[in-house]
């Protein structure tokens, strides 16, 4: 039962809104890495594997982790890497929406600037192999419908297992309102290149909201959508500022109170849900005690994600899992949690109808 269940969770169509690039890499990737950087004496190997296959992951561990996972990833030949094997692993699920998100790095020492390091990942996002990677042809004509379904498969029509994939540019908390502003001037200058939003994350201890306010208004203008992560620990004076700012979706949402809550479910911001993230980190108390529950049983917009499925040993079909173990979800109400989550992507109406196509299609012909 538990196994026909998990093998419906990854045939399943999925919409995948929240995941980071750098949290999303192979273990195995990332110990060769480490490896390498270890046989040229630029890290000590021992070290850095145990805290990569271990399992703890408390909100200071992770960032932490992501320290040195940007050691390990952060030349451009590597990001480039990255980016293909996570698009490959999102497809191979049946992830046939991708939005993947990034943080646009500079570091002197590789050569690298915020544009450079995009061209990196784009370049990763072009040699995705075995997968037809849908990046910027938004635009379908009519001829394309059903044929160019990322589920063809299913009929036995298509071998390779189509996914579109969109980058949204991440500011990292750590960033100055400069550093901010050049990110989302880049997500302008790359709107044509799979670019379709702005994210605000990083170390929610570290910074002050009103460094990013300048480029997160700025993007407002420029009508680019926004997301933001919202309330991983209880800093009441953001995640008010957080929900007054209305973005297009948030993340998270863990520790709101009483009045917090209220005005979210009030302003219907599609919520991006990480409940493995959120129970590892400690934002959520355990599964069962997760706010999916409260947030799915008031019909508020909700997304299932997976955040940093390497970092946290997880992939979008065992999220869809443990909603349906944790809170007993039917498979009809998992289908259709995955089908709303068509309608939160930042992506334009011609890919969303295509979308949509795609889980009527599904619908019709079942799994
Ligand atoms: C906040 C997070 C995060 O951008 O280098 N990131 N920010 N909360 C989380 N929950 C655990 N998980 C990941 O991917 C890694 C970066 O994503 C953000 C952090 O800024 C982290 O450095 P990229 O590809």
């Amino acid at each position: 039962m538990e196994a026909e269940m998990r093998e419906w969770c990854v045939a399943l169509p999925k919409v995948e809104l929240h995941a980071h690039l750098n949290g999303s890499v192979r273990d195995s990737t990332l110990l060769e890495l480490a490896k390498q950087l270890g046989d040229r004496g630029v890290i000590v190997f021992e070290d850095v594997k145990d805290v990569i296959m271990k399992n703890g992951r408390s909100l200071p561990e992770c960032f932490k982790l992501f320290d040195l996972f940007h050691i390990l990833t952060t030349d451009h030949d590597t990001v480039t890497r990255i980016t293909k094997e996570v698009v490959g692993d999102f497809a191979a699920e049946n992830v046939v929406y991708l939005e993947i998100r990034t943080t646009p790095k500079n570091n002197e020492a590789k050569g690298m600037t915020k544009r450079s390091y995009m061209n990196a990942v784009l370049k990763g996002l072009k040699a995705v192999e075995d997968v037809d990677a849908v990046l910027f042809d938004s635009i379908l004509r009519p001829d394309e419908t059903l044929s160019r379904t990322p589920v063809g498969d299913l009929d036995g029509v298509t071998k390779k297992k189509k996914i579109y994939v969109r980058l949204l540019l991440s500011i990292d908390r750590r960033e100055t309102t400069s550093a901010a502003l050049d990110t989302v001037n880049l997500a302008m200058e790359m709107k044509d290149q799979g670019v379709v939003g702005i994210d605000l994350s990083g170390n929610p201890v570290v910074g002050e909201w009103e460094t990013y306010l300048p480029a997160l208004e700025h993007a407002k203008e420029l009508g680019i959508p926004i997301t933001i992560h919202c309330g991983e620990v209880p800093n009441r004076k953001e995640i008010q500022a957080v929900l007054d700012f209305c973005p297009q979706r948030l993340g998270h949402v863990c520790c709101l109170n009483d009045e917090e809550w209220k005005k979210l479910k009030s302003s219907m911001i599609p919520v991006e849900i990480c409940l493995t993230s959120n129970v590892m980190t400690g934002g959520a108390p355990s599964l069962e005690l997760h706010h999916f529950a409260d947030l799915y049983n008031a019909k508020h917009p909700l997304s299932l994600c997976t955040d940093d499925s390497g970092l946290f040993s997880t992939s979008l079909s065992n999220e869809y899992y443990l909603v349906a173990s944790t809170f007993s979800l039917s498979k009809a109400e998992l289908f259709r949690l995955a089908q709303g989550a068509v309608e939160f992507a930042f992506v334009d109406d011609e890919v969303k109808k295509f979308l949509r196509a795609v889980f009527e299609h599904v619908a019709r012909k079942g799994l």
